[in-house]
């Protein structure tokens, strides 16, 4: 409840630049009301009942889940549009070939046109946020405007927002300006422009996570990674997670997968009951914020508040913690529901869907009732094993960085970077099959360097130089691994469990780094001698076990060179030493 002080001191007085930005995008758009967020839980309740009243929520059943609602977008409307996302930046160059991109007096202009009365009959939403711990000098602050109430719900739960936010922006008098509009939700009318130099995002036609929640990929992904250029630091799209082996020591991984390829999971990781004593700590699950300290180490934080995660593969088996998470205070998009209100959605051991994700009548010929792509929103307040050092203001050392694809073939389960150089090149050599989180086919095994093609802001080769750069700073720099949990058998089955499983990997990454195991050095990098991994309890044969760190030399040779012709897309602007490393791993192949 606002008290008396509060009415004095309205928010839109605090921030005039703010103020002036709100009243010029109000003129363009034309909202019947301006609302300013406070961030309080009650403005949270206050908003969700208008959803619920507008029909645009559904209340979940209380008895099971309490405080769960579920939002149904529109069915064209359910995963982020890379082929509509431009980086428009005055040199064509600095964007890059990893990027669309336009002209920024162009794509104002175009953007200016759609924005243009959108928001008649609408309200318009200010959200003051702040991007990782208030009190920590490597977080930042952006403001989004909108004009969905959903966005609004999500944004409360995924960032710190509202008057805290605005205060430390009024202190900084610098910040991240998000316009954000649903407009029509036409597929035709959409666009997510960033524009890096003015520190700027206009998005439209679109109410979807990665394409609405500004503050996410928008901000902490494409603006910052180059913020982060500037002031050398990296954001990445990256989990952090910090271990604790049975001898009581703690490290901090941050692991770089391609989206929904399963970073929520391993942040949220429980421990196979046969590998006693070791305890597991989610800092974040998508995106990291990483700085050299003082130390010559590397130091990350996570910028968001919350967990904006993939539903369906979530049950007790795979992931409890996950589970259990959102069984309350859960805002889920586009699951199944039951007879009984229950949400749905595949990969659940029990129930039966009777409303799929459009809230039609279930049919199985009409494909999964939940959609691939089902989120789930809940702070990180309501997860388990949320750190305590989550919230540290100078976020908390990194002793090894992970990078990870699918991969039905070609890359063995997990093998060493020999140094920060060539951790560099595998990190870059990255490359997945594609899933549900981007519009478009699933399955299609392309290159994503850092997990990051959808998100770098600028020219990758200018990503990599930094890259190098950045680790050439570093006195104690993490090591850096590769994995793959999705490599396939003949039949097309996993060949390795993952989830909880995967420990044994990391637990392998922790004794390198403590210099208390050996490897075998093979042409692409190190690998555990097949003694090293812990497996105790695990049903895994020894053929299984050979197939997943086996190494095609065929398959490699024609790997490194596809490798090679997708570097020379970046000509000029591909480092050097990067190619050098190329070099030395050809003719380590041949
Ligand atoms: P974004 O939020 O899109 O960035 O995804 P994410 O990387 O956080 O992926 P998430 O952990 O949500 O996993 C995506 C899907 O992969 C889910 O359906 C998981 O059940 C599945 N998955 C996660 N980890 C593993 C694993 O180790 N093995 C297998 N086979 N599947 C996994
Ligand atoms: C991803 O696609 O990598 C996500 C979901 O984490 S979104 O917020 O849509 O980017
Ligand atoms: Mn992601």
């Amino acid at each position: 409840m606002a008290t008396a002080a509060d009415r004095l001191r309205p928010l839109p007085q605090l921030s005039p630049a703010v103020s002036s930005w709100v009243d010029s995008v109000r003129e363009l758009t034309q909202p019947r009301a301006v609302y300013w967020c406070e961030g309080t839980e009650a403005e949270m309740r206050e908003i969700t009942a208008q959803l619920l009243e507008q029909a645009q929520l559904t209340k979940l059943n209380p008895a099971h889940f309490p405080d769960c609602y579920l939002y149904r977008s529109a069915p064209n409307d359910v995963a982020r549009v890379e082929h509509l996302t431009y980086i428009c930046t005055r040199a064509r160059e600095d964007a890059g070939p990893n990027n669309h991109w336009m002209d920024p007096q162009q794509a104002h202009t175009r953007m200016r046109e759609l924005f243009r009365g959108c928001m008649r009959e609408r309200t318009l939403y200010v959200i003051p946020y702040c991007m990782g711990p208030l009190a920590s000098p490597l977080s930042r602050c952006g403001v989004e405007i909108t004009d969905s109430a959903y966005v609004v719900l999500n944004m409360l739960i995924m960032t710190r927002a509202g008057r805290a936010a605005l205060e430390r922006i009024a202190r900084e008098g610098r910040f991240v300006r998000g316009l954000h509009s649903v407009g029509e939700l036409d597929p035709e009318r959409r666009f997510i422009m960033h524009f890096p130099e003015e520190l700027a995002i206009e998005s439209y036609g679109s109410g979807y996570g990665g394409n609405a929640l500004l503050g996410k990929k928008c901000h902490a992904l494409r603006i910052a990674s180059w913020q982060a250029r500037r002031e050398g630091w990296l954001a990445e799209h990256m989990l952090i997670v910090g271990l604790q082996n049975p001898r009581g020591e703690t490290h901090y991984l941050a692991c770089a997968f391609p989206s929904a390829c399963g970073k929520t999971n391993l942040a949220m990781l429980i421990p196979p009951a046969s590998l006693p004593g070791w305890r597991v700590f989610t800092v974040g699950d998508d995106i990291a914020w990483l700085h050299p300290g003082a130390d010559g180490r590397l130091w990350a934080i996570n910028p968001e508040s919350g967990y904006f995660g993939v539903v369906p593969g979530t049950n007790p088996q795979t992931n409890r913690n996950a589970y259990e998470m959102i069984r309350r205070d859960t805002l889920f998009t586009n699951v199944a529901v039951t007879a009984d209100d229950q949400p749905w959605w595949e990969g659940l051991p029990s129930g039966t869907p009777v409303l799929d994700w459009q809230g039609r009548p279930y049919d199985p010929a009409r494909g999964p009732a939940a959609h691939p792509n089902s989120r789930f929103t809940v702070s990180a307040r309501r997860n388990p094993s949320y750190s305590v050092h989550a919230e540290d203001p100078s976020g908390v050392p990194i002793s090894a960085l992970v990078f990870g694809g699918r991969r039905r073939e070609v890359a063995p389960l997990v093998y060493e970077a020999r140094d920060w150089q060539h951790g560099v090149l595998v990190g870059a050599s990255l490359a997945s099959e594609t899933t549900a989180a981007a519009v478009g086919q699933v399955g299609v095994t392309r290159r994503d360097p850092m997990a990051m093609q959808p998100f770098c802001g600028y020219n990758f080769g200018d990503y990599w130089q930094h890259w190098l750069d950045v680790g050439a700073r570093l006195a104690r720099p993490p090591r850096i691994y590769h994995v793959n949990w999705f490599r396939r058998d003949a039949d097309g089955g996993y060949l390795w469990p993952g989830y909880g499983e995967n420990l044994r990997v990391l637990a392998w990454m922790l004794e390198r780094c403590a210099g208390r195991v050996g490897a075998q050095e093979s042409a692409i990098g190190n690998l555990p001698h097949p003694h090293d991994l812990d497996l105790r309890g695990l049903d895994l044969g020894p053929q299984s076990l050979g197939a997943l760190l086996s190494i095609d030399p065929a398959l490699w040779r024609q790997e490194i060179a596809e490798l090679r012709a997708y570097l020379g897309r970046y000509g000029e602007r591909l480092p050097a030493a990067l190619l050098a490393e190329l070099s030395t791993t050809e003719a380590r192949l041949t």
